[in-house]
């Protein structure tokens, strides 16, 4: 199961342990940490995050990584960010096909599951595991990115070229200079600044635009790095976002950035 493995790996990562994982086998009447982290697991494997929420609450500070890291994870999940449509999108390493696929599992989108994506990202903040850390990071960097994009389906809960890029985009027109509004209108524009999603007054309110999207860009970039990630991610939705990364998204730029989410396969093409 998916979600076993990666909370396995969550477990690995944060508490060191490699073995001896017995220990947080369900019990009835948790009462320790241990038993706390093992209940909220048992929950949340049975799809109640109410209860995994609880029994992750009660878990003490000595805890927090892995009690911080695991309710992200349920906060992806209930948000339909879950982690085995995330495997199954990203198998391959990822890029725009993956994040289509991912953004259109998860269509439709709207600001409530933006923001507890955002609520999931910021738990990675106050973890001090490095690669712990950084896992959160990325994954939720990429749920957002998904999240967001599926708000941008037109209606039908899929993500295609036309909804992202518009119509009559090319990287003359669209990567000249300044050329707002060459392309036709989609359904994601420009953002008025850059977002940094690490800044806590920054609450993603409002209609989604292509700041946000670039802000996910730079946490998965950010999250790969503290992962000391080098294999199929990093060449996959690693150079992805790089690429997308370079590219202003405000307003004015907006249909170059457009362009070049189209130019890397993000939505799916018309036959
Ligand atoms: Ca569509």
């Amino acid at each position: 199961m998916v979600q076993t493995f990666f909370l396995t790996l969550l477990l690995a990562l944060s508490l060191g342990l490699s073995s001896c994982l017995n220990v947080f086998a369900p019990i009835d009447s948790p009462s320790t940490d241990y038993q706390y982290i093992s209940k909220a697991r048992a929950c949340f494997d049975e799809k109640d995050l109410t209860c995994a929420r609880e029994y992750y609450a009660k878990a003490s500070n000595s805890f927090a990584d892995t009690r911080e890291s695991e309710l992200a994870f349920v906060e992806l999940d209930s948000s339909g960010a879950t982690m085995g449509d995330f495997m199954s999108a990203f198998s391959g390493g990822g890029g725009g096909d993956a994040l289509t696929k991912f953004a259109n599992k998860m269509a439709p989108g709207n600001v409530t599951k933006r923001q507890a994506i955002l609520s999931a990202y910021r738990r990675s903040l106050s973890i001090t595991d490095p690669s712990l850390r950084g896992l959160v990071r990325f994954a939720s960097a990429t749920a957002l990115a998904a999240e967001i994009l599926s708000e941008s389906t037109g209606g039908d809960n899929i993500v295609n070229r036309a909804d992202v890029v518009g119509t009559g985009c090319d990287a003359t027109n669209a990567c000249a200079g300044d050329q707002s509004l060459i392309c036709s209108t989609s359904t994601i524009v420009g953002g008025a600044a850059d977002i940094n999603l690490d800044d806590t007054t920054q609450t993603l309110a409002g209609a989604h635009d292509l700041s946000m999207l670039k802000a996910a860009m730079s946490g998965i970039i950010v999250g790969l790095g503290e992962l000391g990630a080098s294999g199929k991610f990093s060449t996959g939705v690693g150079d992805f976002a790089t690429q997308i990364n370079a590219v202003s998204a405000t307003t004015e730029d907006g249909d170059c950035f457009r362009f070049t989410l189209g130019r890397l396969s993000v939505g799916i093409a018309a036959e």
